[in-house]
């Protein structure tokens, strides 16, 4: 018997595994702001319950319960692993919807692995679902889900927030299956989006490709036969971050100290420049890292006394494109240092791996500029993360104005990152403004992070979903 009141969809439960030395296996959850946001939204319901795939190929494991929240694994095969989330998600949406920065792959095989895939979600979330509950389904991995939904469940609300862009409709409509994601999607009572640009987007592909009645940001869905025509409303809801985790870090002694302790293990250099950033194609990684070569080149930046860190976490290391990637970075990095670098530092220090958000907090306190360059992306908290490290207002973003977070962070150094002039301009800039500039800016821009966090973000998607969404065939038209 279904009991939940709110369920989340998403392609990945908040949780890894960790084999234990007597080989069972323990839950740990993943730190990370949807998951805080989430727990927070939780709390206010009687029973909340996630649905997601647990993280390895194979059987699923029973559903269980993590800090009080309940866990429904869908189980993925090898096969589906990388057909659907490999391929489909990865090879053919992820490129598309990030402005075609790389060739999109189409397969039909990853297509069906796809729907596949989408239907045991749904099926899933079907069966988690009290009466007349409420469905979030996250990202571009479950576009089919709301549809799948309203056909087995009209009794429940049903909201969609896709984490990435929504292309412009020339590119869109370059998706084979394109109107099928768009009906998909349109299962949904309110369909979120990070900038109002990419509901825009949205809407004006369900008119030109379906030829639906739109209104702004209001779409009629005519009924099949008897069925009622029903309205589905676009908006966007811009994501944030736990800045309330993020203050109390910023507020530990032993954190500031092993900022200082990162100075100190650089030598103490004059400025710090920082990159943190997946290892992905869309985070303009290297565009920056042109910059930064050519800044070295023509003698405007002197590595004895300035340092760039990069932090790449390994990110989909089995796709070709980010294979390629890493071999391009990694290049990249060999030579600038090799031709920069003074004996014992980095001219830039590159760091492929993970680190924790403590480590990872320490190092936006320790330094002076965050380079934020991203091609295309859908908000980037890396952004908003430096912005809330910094209570001493201290540090200037440099920020791509091809990133969500742009729309709102008015007082970062905002940059085209195609323009590689334009960049090492920024960069110059941010390296040289005065305190009292920087401290304006950081005002500004702590102002804005401080004031919308995510739990906000969660409370004011799910409060316009109860207000469009009207349970039993969502809201008619007029
Ligand atoms: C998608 C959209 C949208 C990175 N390395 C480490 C680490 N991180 C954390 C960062 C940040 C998060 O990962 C990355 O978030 P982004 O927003 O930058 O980017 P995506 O992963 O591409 O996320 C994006 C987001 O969804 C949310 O809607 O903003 O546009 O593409 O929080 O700090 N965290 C730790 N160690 C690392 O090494 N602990």
């Amino acid at each position: 018997m279904p009991t939940h009141d709110l369920v989340i969809v998403a392609n990945r439960l908040p949780v890894d595994a960790r084999t234990l030395p007597d080989g069972a296996t323990e839950w740990v959850t993943s730190p990370g702001g949807l998951v805080t946001a989430m727990e927070s939204v939780m709390r206010t319901v009687d029973s909340g319950a996630w649905v997601g795939w647990h993280g390895t190929p194979g059987q699923a494991p029973e559903p269980f319960a993590a800090d009080g929240m309940h866990l429904y694994p869908v189980p993925l095969s090898e096969q589906e692993v990388s057909r659907y989330y490999e391929g489909f998600s990865n090879g053919t949406l992820w490129p598309l919807y990030h402005d075609v920065i790389v060739d999109p792959e189409f397969h039909r095989t990853w297509w069906d692995a796809y729907v596949r895939a989408n239907r045991r979600f749904a099926q899933a979330a079907v069966s988690a679902t009290a009466p007349g509950g409420t469905i979030w389904v996250h990202d571009y991995q479950l576009q089919l889900v709301p549809e799948l939904i309203r056909s087995a469940r009209p009794d429940v609300r049903i909201g969609f927030f896709n984490h990435i862009p929504f292309p412009p409709v020339e590119l869109f409509s370059q998706l084979p299956k394109r109107n099928q994601v768009l009906r998909g999607l349109l299962g949904a009572d309110l369909v979120g989006f990070q900038r109002e640009s990419d509901a825009m987007n949205f809407v004006a592909a369900v008119r030109h490709l379906l030829g639906y009645q739109v209104d702004q940001y209001t779409v009629t869905v005519p009924g099949i036969g008897s069925e009622p025509a029903r309205q589905v409303t676009a908006r966007s809801f811009p994501i944030s971050i736990d800045t309330a985790a993020v203050s109390a870090l910023t507020e530990d002694p032993a954190l500031q100290e092993r900022a200082a302790e990162l100075r100190r293990e650089l030598g103490e250099p004059a400025k710090i420049v920082l990159g943190v950033d997946r290892l992905d194609y869309t985070k303009g990684i290297r565009h920056r890292l042109k910059a930064w070569g050519e800044l070295l080149d023509d003698g405007s930046i002197d590595p004895h006394d300035t340092v760039m860190i990069q932090v790449a976490t390994p990110s989909r290391e089995r796709v070709d494109a980010y294979r390629q990637l890493r071999d391009e970075v990694e290049l990249t990095v060999g030579r600038i240092n090799g031709d920069h670098a003074p004996i014992g530092r980095p001219a830039v220090s590159y760091q492929h791996r993970s680190f924790d958000r403590r480590d990872m907090t320490a190092l936006y306190m320790a330094s002076d500029v965050c380079l934020v360059t991203a091609l295309r992306d859908g908000m980037n908290l890396v952004a908003k993360e430096y912005v809330a490290s910094r209570p001493d207002l201290r540090g200037v973003l440099v920020l791509s104005e091809f990133a969500g977070a742009a729309d709102e962070l008015r007082a970062a150094i905002l940059v085209n990152p195609h323009d590689i002039d334009e960049l090492k301009a920024a960069i110059l800039q941010a390296l040289n403004m005065p305190e009292e500039e920087q401290e304006q800016a950081m005002l500004s821009l702590r102002r804005q992070v401080l004031d919308h966090d995510v739990q906000a973000w969660a409370r004011a998607f799910l409060a316009e979903l109860e207000s469009v969404g009207a349970p039993g065939g969502g809201t008619p038209a007029p």
